[in-house]
């Protein structure tokens, strides 16, 4: 990998930097945010704490880094076609930041205090650096590529369980209802009778951190975009877990319908996922 320059900073720094000043700024805006957007439906939020939370990151990233490219949730029109579009444009670049400036945005619309900023940093396609910061309970998680996963500077290893039967498993019910609520909710009534219990706490940026903790036996959500994934998807294979799309694929940035386990699970619940 190409360190920047002597007398920048590393990537690392600037991420945790950039997650921890938005995460502060989001915190105080919580309860005392101005003005609520529907995006596609009433299940979709925006607030300007997503886009000023954003802003900020892209600011401090592109003052860093003015050659990198930048794909931010904010930037790109809503829907899966604007999304796949704004990745295929820049899925090429060699330096690729992928940012979410709230995870959890409906939470946080809520006061229910489970959202994240999540930032990734991918190196010709392959992402290398992720950072979730959780302000509420002050956690901020990071992985970088080949050198391990930490939650407050402690390495962090996924959870023992060998079986759905043991096993705490997450997932989220999708904003779009014509499709994709109908098929997770089919996948939950197949999946809750094996496993040991069920957690929807809204934000896949956070489950997946969680999958990386060892909190979570596991986690599948479908219709994500990839700045929902990236750094978590990270934290999970760091931590010795195992993610990629619930078909069985392994994780790339294109991944939309997503699986995260510890990895001896990960047969067993894709084996309960297939349509
Ligand atoms: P967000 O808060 O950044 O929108 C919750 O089930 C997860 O789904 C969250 O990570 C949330 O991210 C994401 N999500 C919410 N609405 C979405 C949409 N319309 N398309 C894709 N992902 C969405
Ligand atoms: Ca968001």
């Amino acid at each position: 990998m190409n360190e920047p320059v002597v007398g920048s900073k590393s990537f690392a720094a600037v991420a945790i930097n950039c997650a921890s000043k938005a995460g502060e700024w989001i915190k105080t805006k919580l309860g005392n945010y101005q003005r609520l957007d529907e995006k596609m439906s009433p299940h979709d939020l925006v607030t300007e704490v997503d886009k000023g939370s954003e802003k900020l990151i892209r600011s401090l990233i592109m003052m860093n880094f003015p050659s990198h490219s930048f794909l931010g949730e904010e930037g790109v029109e809503p829907g899966p076609e604007a999304s796949a579009r704004a990745l295929e444009s820049v899925r090429d670049a060699e330096y690729l930041w992928i940012v979410d400036p709230v995870d959890g945005t409906t939470n946080f619309v809520h006061g229910f205090p489970f959202f994240v900023v999540s930032i990734a940093l991918a190196h010709k396609g392959e992402i290398i650096l992720g950072v979730v910061y959780d302000p509420s309970a002050d956690e901020l998680f990071i992985a970088e590529k080949g050198k391990g996963a930490y939650v407050h500077g402690k390495r962090m290893s996924v959870s023992g369980e060998e079986t759905l039967r043991s096993s705490l498993v997450a997932t989220g019910f999708p904003a779009e209802h014509r499709t994709a609520l109908p098929r997770n909710l089919e996948q939950l009534r197949r999946i809750a009778p094996k496993v040991r219990n069920i957690r929807s706490s809204g934000s896949a940026a956070l489950h997946l951190a969680y999958v990386a903790a060892g909190r979570l036996s596991g986690f599948w959500e479908i219709g994500l975009n990839s700045w929902d994934i990236a750094a978590g998807a990270l934290l999970v294979q760091e931590s010795g877990g195992a993610v990629g799309d619930i078909d069985g694929t392994p994780y790339h940035l294109g991944v939309r319908d997503v699986a995260a386990t510890n990895g001896q699970i990960h047969g067993e619940l894709l084996a309960e996922l297939a349509d």
